[in-house]
């Protein structure tokens, strides 16, 4: 099957020569190496470890950072490598978009000289795997609540509390954990293998399934004191990593989307019902439309969102308003399409439940859409309607 990605709009000619590079190259890894494998790893509820080396190797880890030894691709290039992963699987993306904006873009920005030297290359590489523990059992949309504490003591911090729901947390070597010290909240770097520091799996997902998510349990976990990130203070450390991760999500809900649109549209011309194919009716046509139409205005605001990135005029709004529209529309597309292969679009010969059942995930996590309505909300009116 030769995916057509839909550029309804002939966006393509407003990417460079170097972006259209990057998107062809991961669109083809996507079909030869992600998708022969992903209904399987889902059905396993299991992670395909064996793309890691593989994804390092096209420089997809951290791509859009810029020194120690990574490419720092503008946004766009970014973003269309995250559309493309997520094309694959929402769980690939979700690799990807932990290890580059939720770990080492707190790292290259806020850590020391040393931290930097020591873990980027390295996750850069794929050698080493990293996770961002903010969300706890008790503390979701409302991360200012957490209970996580670190306590100084000497040259160390003791670090006690628990982070759930966690994205490549079991598999981690090193761990971003955002803890309250004297009040503020500070991120630390805290390595597997430390005593009292437990990375436990939870099971039973219907989303996500190919995607490692876990908790992390702390007990009187003790770190070194140059292990805290030196760079930033407060709530806005782990929401500005947020920013970064949230962009790369507009654009992964547009490559889920598009795939879904792909399949369905395909289907709908082959599949013969009343002597006719499916795609002549017009109750169809309808549905198609509509995906498109709402595909090509993620495609548009996506791309606007990279270009303001990369003048350094991004606001933590728009990405809110581009993450939940993606989000919110990439579902209903979704469940639309799965909808337009009858019975076959419930089973893993194809593709459309795997992106529905993950966009619930992706719709939820980074921020509920209610979250993002609320920030868009108090962008329009000054309001905080949070409380
Ligand atoms: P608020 O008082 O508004 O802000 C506190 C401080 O932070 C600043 N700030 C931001 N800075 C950068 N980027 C942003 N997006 C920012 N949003 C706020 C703000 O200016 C302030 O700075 P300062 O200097 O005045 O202290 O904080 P609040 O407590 O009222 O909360 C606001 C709210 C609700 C929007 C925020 O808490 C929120 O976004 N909640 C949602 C939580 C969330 O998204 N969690 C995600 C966890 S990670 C995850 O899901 C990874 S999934 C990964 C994957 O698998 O792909
Ligand atoms: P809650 O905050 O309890 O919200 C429940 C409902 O209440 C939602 O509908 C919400 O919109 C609504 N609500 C909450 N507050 C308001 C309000 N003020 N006004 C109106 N409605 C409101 N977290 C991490 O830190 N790191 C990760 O790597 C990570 N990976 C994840 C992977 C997966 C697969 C999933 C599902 C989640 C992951 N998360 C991660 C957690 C995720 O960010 C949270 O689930 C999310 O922020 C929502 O928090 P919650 O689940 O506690 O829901």
């Amino acid at each position: 099957m030769t995916y057509e990605a839909p550029d309804f709009f002939a966006i393509d000619d407003l990417l460079t020569e170097d972006e259209r590079m990057v998107r062809d190259a991961v669109r083809a890894w996507v079909t030869d190496r992600v998708l022969p494998g992903i209904a399987d790893h889902y059905l396993a509820g299991t992670f395909p470890m064996e793309l890691i080396p593989e994804m390092a190797e096209l420089g997809l880890l951290g791509a859009g950072i810029d020194g120690y030894g990574c490419p720092g691709l503008g946004g766009v290039a970014y973003g269309l490598i995250l559309q493309e992963l997520e094309r694959g699987d929402s769980g690939i993306r979700s690799f990807a978009s932990v290890q580059g904006s939720l770990v080492m873009w707190p790292i290259r920005n806020y850590g020391s000289e040393e931290q930097k030297q020591r873990w980027l290359p390295a996750l850069h590489k794929g050698e080493a795997i990293g996770c961002f523990g903010l969300t706890e059992p008790d503390h979701g949309s409302d991360p200012g609540g957490m209970e996580t504490r670190a306590v100084k003591r000497g040259d160390k911090y003791v670090l006690n509390g628990a982070k759930m729901w966690i994205t490549n947390a079991s598999l981690a070597d090193v761990s971003v954990v955002w803890a309250k010290t004297e009040g503020t909240i500070r991120g630390f770097l805290v390595e597997k293998g430390t005593p009292g520091f437990i990375q436990q799996a939870m099971g039973k997902k219907y989303s996500l399934r190919a995607s490692d998510t876990s908790e992390l349990i702390l007990q009187d976990v003790e770190v070194p004191a140059e292990n805290m990130l030196p760079g930033v203070k407060g709530l806005k450390g782990p929401l500005s990593c947020l920013t970064q991760a949230r962009s790369g999500i507009a654009w992964g809900a547009c490559g889920a989307a598009m795939a879904c649109y792909d399949e369905a549209r395909r289907y709908a011309l082959q599949r013969t019902q009343f002597g006719k194919p499916i795609a002549q009716f017009q109750l169809v046509q309808a549905k198609l439309a509509q995906a498109l139409t709402e595909i090509t205005k993620m495609q548009f605001l996506n791309l606007q969102l990279g270009r303001l990135k990369e003048a350094g005029k991004m606001t933590p709004e728009q990405v809110s308003m581009a993450k939940r529209n993606a989000c919110y529309e990439a579902l209903e597309i979704a469940r639309t399409c799965r909808g337009i292969l009858g019975a076959n679009g419930i089973t893993a010969e194809y593709q459309v439940m795997r992106h529905m059942c993950n966009l619930e995930s992706v719709i939820t996590y980074e921020g509920t859409h209610d979250i993002h309505t609320l920030i868009i909300g108090q962008a329009a009116t000054g309001l905080d309607a949070f409380r």
